[in-house]
């Protein structure tokens, strides 16, 4: 007979099990064939443009009072899918993560699934064990003996951490006198009477994909006891290659690394490590709050696995888990051929740029980004004094704007250092080939020569 408490019948679960098991199932089967299937194919559109109030009308977003029917559901997540850009697209080069990796795409189908927390072991027992696996094999590639670290959301996170790291190094009792107990911090060397203690070098800038020279710095660091930290979010892949790795000379006397497996290395949005050399606990040290709900000191197992009082995060996805998955499937030799690949794509497109009237290299590029101008039919013959610049800053937009209202391909653009808009253009899928750069010269040349 009904269980009634407060009007509400308690006996059973509420939903739907079996209804709700044909939807994961359908669902599942649109994301293959819409997204998965398509992922290669270059006479798909890279995106199905609207303007943000047209895209309003389209997807019908109001929440309303009573639940929509699973074919409705699955309707809307068509949409979602048919408006949404696609990274994956052999034609997509906007941002530094690109392409489809179908091994840390089963691996974030997993954690989807799964729900982990990497907390605690007892609730992450497996994904704990598969971070620190993950995290000891890059500290092996930074060329440290041993070290710690942590996966967090984002690039910028992890070299927020590299800074409260060495300002807790700096000051130990930070966390007791707060701020105010500090003398004037500052993170190069001055001779103002404040207190240098960070300096902080980039391996892989995001717009030029510049690298900092690190042995000279790690010099000047050593000299002043200063702490290194190396952003390498962007090019600290370059390690997995035998040929490239010389680009992050000197990265083993950093104390501090930030490396993002998801852009070259395309272990999915989003998968961040901050990779620390000191082994006596610093990050626990730094971060810890002792939470007593989560990190009790009585528990029943070794509790030194319960990770999360690391972190500044409580709640945090298992990120390690998809890169884990990708290097069991391709190996480090198959990683280290990727990188390999986009850098000679890159090359070869360097190559083409030099060939091609109406392009113009803003410099010999360093790593996988490819900065250029197009300079239009109507722009050529003229002298490159201000009104050429300011005519030529306009050019990168106006064919960005054509490209993405025809859905043919997708690249970035940014004024730099005093530098008019040029595009930049970033080589990482492993579906890319050397057609799809010639398509790219060819593509700027048609929507650019008016
Ligand atoms: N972390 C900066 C990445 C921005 C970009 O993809 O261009």
């Amino acid at each position: 007979s009904a269980v009634l408490v407060d009007g509400v019948v308690l006996n059973g679960p509420t939903t739907d099990a079996k209804a709700g098991e044909k939807f994961v199932e359908e669902a599942c089967r649109l994301i293959m064939e819409e997204v998965v299937l398509k992922a290669t194919d270059v006479s798909e559109k890279v995106c199905e443009w609207r303007p943000p109030e047209q895209l309003k009308q389209l997807l019908d977003l109001d929440m309303r009072n009573t639940g929509e029917p699973h074919h409705r559901l699955l309707e809307l997540c068509r949409d979602v899918i048919r408006y949404s850009v696609k990274t994956n697209h052999p034609r997509f080069f906007n941002q530094l993560y690109a392409g489809l990796d179908y091994y840390s795409l089963v691996a974030r189908f997993m954690t989807e699934a799964l729900n982990p927390s990497v907390y605690t072991y007892e609730v992450s027992p497996v994904f704990l064990l598969v971070e620190e696996a993950v995290l000891k094999k890059m500290i092996e590639f930074i060329g440290w003996k041993e070290g710690d670290g942590i996966f967090n959301p984002g690039g910028s996170v992890s070299n927020m951490y590299a800074m409260n790291l060495a300002r807790y190094k700096y000051c130990p009792d930070i966390k007791e006198k707060g701020l105010s107990g500090l003398p004037r911090l500052i993170l190069f060397t001055s001779a103002e009477g404040a207190a240098p203690f960070l300096v902080c070098a980039t391996s892989g800038t995001t717009v030029l994909g510049a690298f900092d020279p690190l042995d000279e710095i790690a010099d000047i660091c050593e000299r002043h006891g200063l702490w290194l930290h190396v952003d390498a979010s962007w090019g600290g892949s370059a390690l997995m290659s035998r040929k490239h790795r010389k680009l992050l000379r000197g990265i083993h006397r950093a104390d501090s690394v930030a490396w993002n497996p998801h852009k070259m290395l395309m272990a999915g949005i989003q998968c961040c490590a901050l990779l620390v050399k000191d082994k006596s606990d610093l990050l626990k040290k730094c971060y810890s709050a002792k939470a007593s709900y989560l990190f009790q000191q009585d528990k029943f197992y070794d509790v030194s696995y319960d990770t999360g009082d690391k972190s500044i995060q409580c709640s945090r996805r298992p990120d390690a888990f998809k890169f884990w998955m990708t290097w069991k499937a391709l190996g480090t030799l198959g990683l280290e051929e990727r990188v390999n690949r986009a850098l000679a794509l890159s090359r070869y497109l360097v190559e083409e740029i030099k060939k091609r009237e109406g392009f113009k290299l803003l410099l010999e590029p360093e790593y996988a980004n490819i900065c250029f101008w197009y300079i239009p039919p109507s722009l050529r013959e003229m002298e490159e004094g201000p009104e050429f610049w300011e005519k030529l800053n306009v050019v990168a937009p106006t064919i960005k704007e054509r490209m993405m209202k025809k859905g043919s391909l997708m690249l970035g653009y940014q004024p730099h250092r005093g530098k008019v808009n040029f595009f930049r253009q970033v080589v990482i899928s492993p579906q890319v080939s050397r057609e799809d750069m010639d398509f790219l010269l060819d593509e700027i040349d048609l929507l650019g020569r008016d």
